[in-house]
């Protein structure tokens, strides 16, 4: 049981409420460990410029950094792709439809999914036969550019939008064994490296092994967390104790976690909901995003849980697992085009920095370098 856990943190006694800043920008102090505390490169401001914003694209820019993480995770898809160039490579016009064929197959194989290929390859044929393209070079970069053109067309924005209130509530949802709790602390670290002061909440009261393997998450990034104090406790009291725990000791982000549940079963999916509420309540706004974890690896079938979790509570983004393994990174594309829904982070790998923002271009670059 989690209670027996020495390195549990219970809930401290409560402060008193920090007094409000008397200027519209205020600096946080941050603290670093003990009594010291250090300045933020952020501002708190009010409105939509503030630190939230900043945060959100900060960790947006460093995705740009990583593009070496992002190709060692997508090695499988890129290596499922490889085929193209060899493809391309002695591509002639009279060939064209043979090419085009086996150039389907490869993307049906990485999980494109049928419409999406579809469209990629009719527009490519279009162009070839019209005389656009005249190159296995200009066809490969054509093939590019439409796949980008796929993951921007909706105008997606892929930065975590955590709104200007502190403390900003994220909810982290999916089915069973997704990887919504390795994410969650995945995040923790990336936030926390921001200078962020981030609060755990162990909201998957199902399991007591759900509790632990979070305790572990938080001493692994020094975050605080906030757990049931007795079985039994519904998980919308763990979340919103611990919402309003960050707002009266100034925390600026709770990375809330829940139980896997299956998308079909309706008394599980009303939990979430009630979930969902008790945290606005606690704080007006929250959560400021409801990420579901998509297990890279169910590759389509990923399509109806996504549907069915953005129709009971809204999913304002997605974080798309396992990319390491045998998942195949099309089925990002697929994602982005069914469901109108942008793809913030991917998972490759189980290390605490293996949870990459997703950048489409990093992406595309990554799956045909
Ligand atoms: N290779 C790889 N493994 C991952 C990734 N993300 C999570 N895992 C592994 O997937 C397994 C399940 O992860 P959890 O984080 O426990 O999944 P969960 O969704 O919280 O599971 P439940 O709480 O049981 O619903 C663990 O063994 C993780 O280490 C990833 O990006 N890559
Ligand atoms: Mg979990």
């Amino acid at each position: 049981m989690a209670s027996s856990l020495p390195s549990r943190l219970l809930l401290p006694p409560k402060p008193p409420l920090p007094s409000p800043p008397t200027s519209s920008a205020i600096l946080l102090h941050i603290p670093t460990s003990g009594t010291h505390t250090r300045t933020s490169r952020f501002k708190c401001a009010s409105g939509q410029a503030g630190f939230f914003t900043k945060l959100g694209r900060l960790i947006q820019e460093k995705a740009k950094s990583d593009v070496e993480k992002v190709f060692s995770g997508f090695s499988k898809t890129r290596d499922n792709l490889a085929v193209i160039d060899e493809l391309l490579l002695y591509w002639n016009l009279s060939d064209t439809d043979r090419v085009l064929d086996e150039l389907e197959e490869a993307l049906l194989v990485a999980d494109f999914g049928p419409r999406i290929t579809i469209k990629i390859v009719e527009s490519l044929r279009d162009d070839i036969y019209s005389g656009k393209l005249k190159s296995g070079s200009e066809i490969k970069d054509a093939l590019k550019r439409s796949v980008l053109n796929l993951l921007t067309a909706k105008g997606l924005k892929t930065e975590l939008k955590l709104g200007f209130r502190k403390p900003a509530v994220i909810m982290v949802v999916g089915v069973n064994g997704g990887g919504k709790t390795t994410s969650l602390g995945k995040l923790a670290n990336r936030l926390k490296k921001e200078g962020t002061k981030v609060l755990l909440a162990a909201g998957d009261t199902f399991r007591a092994a759900a509790t632990d393997q979070l305790e572990i998450w938080a001493e692994r990034t020094g975050c605080e967390i906030v757990v049931a104090e007795k079985e039994n406790v519904k998980a919308s009291s763990v979340l919103s104790q611990a919402v309003k725990r960050g707002r009266e000791q100034g925390f600026d982000v709770v990375l809330c976690d829940t139980s896997g549940r299956l998308h079909t079963n309706y008394s599980l999916m009303e939990e979430l909901v009630a979930c969902k509420k008790a945290v606005g309540k606690a704080v007006s706004g929250a959560p400021n995003e409801i990420l579901q974890v998509l297990d890279g690896t169910t590759g389509l079938n990923m399509l109806p849980q996504a549907r069915e979790f953005n129709d009971v509570v809204g999913v304002t983004g997605l974080i798309l697992t396992k990319l390491d393994g045998s998942a195949r990174g099309g089925c990002v594309v697929s994602v982005v085009d069914e469901l109108g829904i942008p793809v913030k982070f991917v998972g490759v790998g189980e290390k605490l920095d293996d949870l990459q923002p997703f950048d489409p271009e990093a992406f595309v670059n990554a799956i045909f370098p």
